[in-house]
């Protein structure tokens, strides 16, 4: 078969997440409410603001906006995790960045399958967090073992989403009607099923120990837990939310309001309690689907990051027992030291942005200067700032618990396990920052070459 038949990774994680979207529009009617809020205020904050509209549509950011979103699921075993690596590279996801959640009490570690590179993320930049369970974590001997037997029953899969990766795999991509197929029975693992596979007491005894364990080792598969659409005006969001019928968590995590927004800001709020029917017949309730917004800003270099996660620790004790406003100004202040102009994020080397030239850059005879800051004072080139594409192990820790309730252990404190959750998944996860240097880089060099320069730029 000829690779002109086949279907690009692109389409098929475009159907997919349009899929996976109305199913769960379906499963969870809030959802489709929260669509329709963001998308309202999404719209207001474009009328509003017309240079971030212009600058949006520039860089092709508008078109994404409305399919953009995010989900998260959580699974139990190795070879679950492998597998899912094969179903998500079919739709050209790959797992990007590492995340230790047992320092926030959740007994977890996770990654970010994503789409890598520029095109395919301005075509449809879907996510999905896949949290991996660390049975390991679990003190009790007992029902460890027991939690272990109960995962090793189960196939998350079905027969049919099992051939076409293997057939993806083998012919290097799928056609049209095997893509089709592909998505609806891929599809089904993501599926709410309101059978436990297990009898209460055990669910109990599993939900004693952690309700993150109950919940990935009782159901027939890794249910997604909730889909996230990107706002471009949070705090505008979470005030309207009530007004709707959600009523989100007290505290936007990640950074304050800003000029220019950075990394991420999220906020949830719990979506559903779920009939249960449990083997030997007892009926009961799980919670497992809830809703969650976020906002992104600008990709952080590794010393922008260690800024943050600097000044966020030291909001930690200002903060404490605040919400809503009072909280975010106690955190704006902190912040006031994390300089909120894009010039000084760039010349500070705090934040990523990718350079181009402008219309006059491209009308420019060969130029001497190489000083990006200089071109840019000149009018011949402009930076934008990168969006960053991936989530934070702080603020998912406080998305975790707003939705299990308090449950957090401290002893899981402190023991990430990056080689051994990469074993898991066969292969090694991207480093983040490394993808946006990389892209940072290119677009210096492209632009220096544009402008007559020869010499590399550092890449
Ligand atoms: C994942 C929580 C993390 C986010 O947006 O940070 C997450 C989960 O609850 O399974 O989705
Ligand atoms: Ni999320």
């Amino acid at each position: 078969m000829s690779n002109t038949s086949f279907v690009s990774s692109d389409e098929i994680r475009d159907r997919f997440s349009t899929a996976m979207s109305a199913m769960y529009q379906a499963e969870v009617p809030q959802y489709e409410t929260l669509l329709a809020l963001v998308e309202e205020v999404n719209r207001e904050t474009l009328e509003r603001d017309t240079a971030l509209a212009e600058r949006l549509a520039a860089h092709n950011e508008l078109d994404r906006l409305n399919v953009e979103r995010h989900g998260a699921i959580r699974v139990g075993t190795a070879a679950e995790l492998a597998m899912l690596r094969r179903l998500f590279a079919v739709m050209g996801m790959h797992p990007v960045g590492y995340y230790d959640l047992s320092e926030a009490g959740v007994p977890v570690h996770s990654t970010a399958f994503r789409p890598v590179d520029d095109a395919a993320l301005s075509r449809n930049p879907f996510r999905v967090f896949t949290s991996l369970l660390r049975l390991e974590l679990i003190e009790n001997p007992t029902l460890r073992e027991r939690a272990a037997a109960i995962l090793a029953e189960r196939d998350i899969f079905t027969t049919g989403a099992r051939e076409l990766i293997a057939l993806s795999e083998s012919q290097g991509g799928l056609n049209d009607e095997q893509a089709e197929q592909f998505v609806a029975e891929a599809l089904e693992t993501f599926r709410w099923h309101q059978d436990a596979t297990v009898d209460m007491d055990t669910y109990e005894a599993l939900h004693a120990e952690h309700r993150l364990i109950a919940d990935v080792v009782c159901f027939h598969g890794p249910h997604i837990n909730h889909l996230t659409p990107r706002t471009l005006d949070i705090d505008e969001v979470q005030r309207r939310m009530p007004a709707a019928g959600m009523s989100p968590k007290e505290v936007i995590e990640g950074p304050p309001r800003r000029q220019c927004p950075i990394l991420l800001r999220q906020t949830s709020f719990k979506a559903l309690e779920e009939a249960t029917r449990f083997k030997g017949g007892r009926q009961g309730s799980h919670t497992a689907r809830f809703g969650e917004i976020e906002q992104r800003g600008v990709a952080l270099t590794g010393k922008g990051r260690a800024l943050y996660d600097h000044l966020l620790d030291a909001s930690r004790e200002k903060t404490r027992g605040l919400a809503s406003e009072a909280h975010q100004q106690a955190l704006a202040k902190v912040f006031a030291e994390f300089p909120d102009d894009e010039a000084a994020l760039r010349r500070e080397a705090l934040a990523f942005f990718e350079y181009r030239l402008t219309d006059a850059g491209h009308a420019a005879d060969a130029v001497d200067e190489t000083d990006l800051e200089a071109l840019i004072e000149q009018g011949l080139v402009t930076a934008r700032p990168i969006t960053y594409e991936d989530f934070l192990p702080v603020s998912a820790a406080g998305i975790f618990q707003s939705n299990l309730g308090e449950s957090q252990n401290d002893a899981y404190a402190g023991q990430g396990k990056r080689e051994a959750f990469e074993s898991a998944l066969g292969s090694a996860v991207t480093d983040e920052l490394e993808l946006y240097a990389k892209r940072e880089a290119a677009s210096k060099a492209r632009v220096l070459r544009a402008l007559g320069h020869t010499i590399a730029v550092n890449r």
